[in-house]
């Protein structure tokens, strides 16, 4: 069911963090914001249900479940938001799995017969809002109190969500971001038999890798069984970048002053990165075949209780790696359980990922697009995003005494709250919830999670691209990302030296073109930072 999501994506904003501190309080940016209307009765919409008062049908273009048994347009949740928006749904839902192929050649022909629609991606290219198929929704924000009070409140995604001309055009769902995102794991029992907590530098990890590998932890008689680490290639970025300073991730970094820089080109840590690396292969703790290694090999070392560290998405620390150990019971003290990252020169982060989602914009062809827009501007409200997350009280959720909630003993049961309509991106800009993650996994891995939390930065922001930008990028990066990918494989096998081979691979990459990627990525920024208010 999980996607990987892997180096292709996402990177780190080292400074993400300081500079989103100072950029609370930029306008809203774009003006002649529609006053609010009444409707054909009298009614002004302001928020809160009923959306109107005169009645009224909206198609909406979007997908089906990706549970196959759910009927989603059937789902108790969904059916309230139309009773309360006052609204009928004409739906036209196209099947979940192919979603995408369906919906883009009639986009492509401008054919689209609804009111509401659900995009395919994040229209990365822009190619759908420059064709005026979509309604900029910002020229609406008076009757979007919802959306624009969301916007205010995260001033990052609306820098992502803002188009090269300054508009807005889609209201995004949002995953959940900086929660069960891809983190070092340890074999709990291996660690008490060191008799040692999980390392947080490297230092003490190389350390502990020693350990492993020179004693039986696994008490079959045979010291020589164990492999250390099972880390698959991808995720090496993930688990050793952070501690050279390094955003390998997406590869592309912004430090102080918002100066793009392409981190496996970076001369002094990703050097130092790649020493290390090398330092573990040679001496037998990064395995010879480490290039192959994939998660089923992970999953079946830990079945046979033969590996002592991982590296994976969070999910996999109760639901695929802990379940497999031999001896697990349940508990922590027995799993693979999750840790901090490593530092190194520099301090450690775990990466996080984007939080905007599936995208719903406003038909520009719409005969109801007031009436489509507040409705659009209802169903991502908190009032809505309330039952998206917990569906209503007393049948999917009760209150406890001291005001929070948990989930009813029906609501347990996975395939029935997904009938319920639990989390409907499917048809809604929904956000996912950390609370309805965390009923999916071991009660021990929920706290785990909330602890690395801390830990998690934002990646690269999703930035609109233009046709020539992502024309020029698709050209080159590709050849970039296999000659970075190839020359790190014989880096740390030692295949090339380090001493004689990597200024040749530098100026290599120059000579792929990296100086025009890295300016397309810079003037990108320059826009992101803009629509900041920076
Ligand atoms: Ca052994």
């Amino acid at each position: 069911m999980k996607k990987r999501r892997l180096l292709s994506v996402l990177s780190v904003i080292c400074l993400l963090g300081a500079v989103l501190a100072g950029c609370g309080s930029s306008g809203s940016g774009s003006g002649g914001a529609a006053e609010p209307t009444a409707d054909a009765s009298g009614y002004v919409y302001t928020g809160e249900a009923p959306v109107t008062k005169s009645g009224g049908s909206l198609k909406i273009l979007a997908s089906t479940s990706n549970y196959s048994n759910v009927d989603i347009s059937n789902a108790p949740i969904v059916k309230r938001v139309f009773e309360e928006a006052g609204v009928t749904p004409e739906w036209q839902l196209l099947d979940f799995n192919s979603y995408a192929d369906a919906i883009t050649p009639m986009l492509a022909s401008g054919q689209v017969d609804a009111d509401i629609v659900k995009l395919p991606d994040s229209d990365p290219n822009q190619v759908y809002l420059k064709s005026g198929m979509f309604v900029p929704l910002d020229t609406y924000f008076g009757i979007m109190p919802n959306f624009s009070a969301w916007l205010e409140a995260h001033p990052a995604q609306k820098a992502e969500l803002t188009a090269e001309d300054g508009h807005i055009y889609y209201v995004p769902g949002t995953y959940v971001a900086h929660d069960y995102q891809p983190c070092l794991m340890y074999n709990q029992v291996w660690l008490d038999q060191a008799g040692v907590s999980a390392p947080d530098n490297l230092e003490d990890f190389v350390a502990l890798l020693r350990y492993y590998q020179t004693h039986d932890m696994n008490g079959n008689g045979d010291p020589n069984d164990e492999i250390p680490m099972s880390i698959m290639n991808d995720f090496l970025p993930y688990m050793f970048g952070p501690a050279f300073g390094l955003g390998l991730v997406s590869g592309f970094q912004a430090y102080a002053q918002g100066h793009v820089s392409y981190a496996f080109a970076d001369a002094e840590n990703y050097r130092a990165y790649l020493e290390f690396l090398h330092g573990l292969y040679a001496e037998g703790l990064l395995e010879v075949e480490f290039t192959s290694l994939d998660r089923d090999q992970v999953i079946s070392r830990i079945a046979g209780d033969l590996t002592g560290v991982a590296f994976d998405f969070s999910w996999a620390m109760s639901m695929m790696y802990s379940n497999v150990l031999p001896y697990y019971d349940g508990s922590e003290h027995t799993a693979f359980v999750g840790a901090p990252p490593l530092s190194g020169p520099s301090r450690g982060f775990y990466v996080g990922r984007n939080l905007l989602s599936d995208m719903f914009g406003v038909n520009a062809a719409s005969e109801k697009i007031e009436l489509a827009v507040k409705f659009l501007d209802f169903a991502m409200s908190d009032h809505c995003q309330d039952y998206y997350q917990w569906g209503f009280e007393g049948e999917t959720y009760t209150v406890n005494a001291d005001g929070s909630r948990s989930y009813t003993e029906q609501a347990l049961n996975n395939d029935w709250l997904q009938a319920f309509g639990i989390n409907p991106a499917f048809v809604f800009p929904a956000q996912q919830s950390v609370e309805a993650t965390d009923i999916l996994v071991a009660p021990w891995h929920a706290r785990i999670n909330g602890e690395l939390r801390q830990y998690v930065r934002d990646p690269w922001p999703a930035i609109y691209a233009t046709t020539q930008e992502s024309d020029t990028v698709n050209l080159y990066l590709t050849d970039l990302q296999t000659n970075v990918a190839e020359n790190a494989t014989a880096f740390i096998n030692g295949t090339k030296d380090l001493n004689t081979d990597f200024d040749a691979y530098l100026s290599g990459l120059e000579s792929l073109n990296l100086g025009e990627v890295t300016a397309i990525r810079q003037k990108q920024y320059d826009r992101y930072r803009k629509a900041l208010g920076q």
